[in-house]
C-alpha cells in the first residue's frame, strides 16, 4: 500500500480541489498551497516538550459497532499546556486531529476520498493497535474545540470528543 503523507496545507488545497487528488498530493506536500499557513491552527498552538504540561490521559476504542475516545469531553483552562497521552486499546489504526468541528468535518470528506492519506502535522498523531502516543498542545482561545479521528468510518462510529477551553 502506498502512503502519503499530507501536510495542512495540501488539505487546504484540497478542501478546494476536485479531480485527481490523489496524483496531485505529493507535489503539494509542504509546498504550502496560498490561504494557509502552517503556524496558523484553530485550538491553540502546537506545545513546547520543555515546558510543563497537565497530562491528560485519552484512550481509543472500538467494538460492538461503536469507536470512541475516553474520555469524550475534556475542559482545560485558556493558556494551559497538555499533554495528551494517547493509547489505543483497539485492532485499528486510530487517530486524534485536534481543530474546530467544522474543520474535523470537511477534513473527514478528504479523507474518505483518500484512505491512504496519513497526517504530518502537529495537531495529530496516528496511533497503531495496541500502542500508545502523544501530543502536547497549548491551548490559546477560549471556546469549543474537537478531537476526532477521520479515518473514514471512524468519525461516523462515535470517534470524536470534545474540549472546551474555559
Ligand atoms: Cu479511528
Amino acid at each position: 500500500m502506498s502512503r502519503v503523507h499530507v501536510t495542512a496545507a495540501a488539505v487546504g488545497f484540497l478542501l478546494t480541489s476536485s479531480a485527481a487528488v490523489t496524483a496531485a498530493l505529493p507535489a503539494f506536500a509542504g509546498s504550502g498551497a496560498p490561504g494557509h499557513s502552517h503556524e496558523s491552527f484553530s485550538a491553540g498552538v502546537p506545545g513546547d516538550p520543555k515546558r510543563p504540561a497537565r497530562i491528560v490521559k485519552v484512550k481509543m476504542f472500538e467494538g460492538s459497532g461503536k469507536m470512541g475516545f475516553e474520555p469524550a469531553r475534556i475542559e482545560v483552562r485558556k493558556g494551559e499546556q497538555v499533554r495528551f497521552v494517547l493509547e489505543n486499546g483497539g485492532e485499528e489504526d486510530h487517530e486524534f486531529v485536534l481543530a474546530t468541528v467544522p474543520e474535523n468535518r470537511k477534513h473527514a470528506e478528504v479523507m474518505k476520498k483518500n484512505p491512504d492519506m496519513e497526517h504530518d502535522d502537529p495537531n495529530a498523531k496516528r496511533v497503531l493497535p495496541h500502542g500508545n502516543g502523544d501530543l502536547i498542545w497549548k491551548f490559546t482561545k477560549r471556546g469549543e474545540f474537537e478531537f476526532a479521528c477521520l479515518i473514514p468510518g471512524h468519525y461516523e462510529k462515535g470517534m470524536f470528543g470534545r474540549v472546551i477551553v474555559k
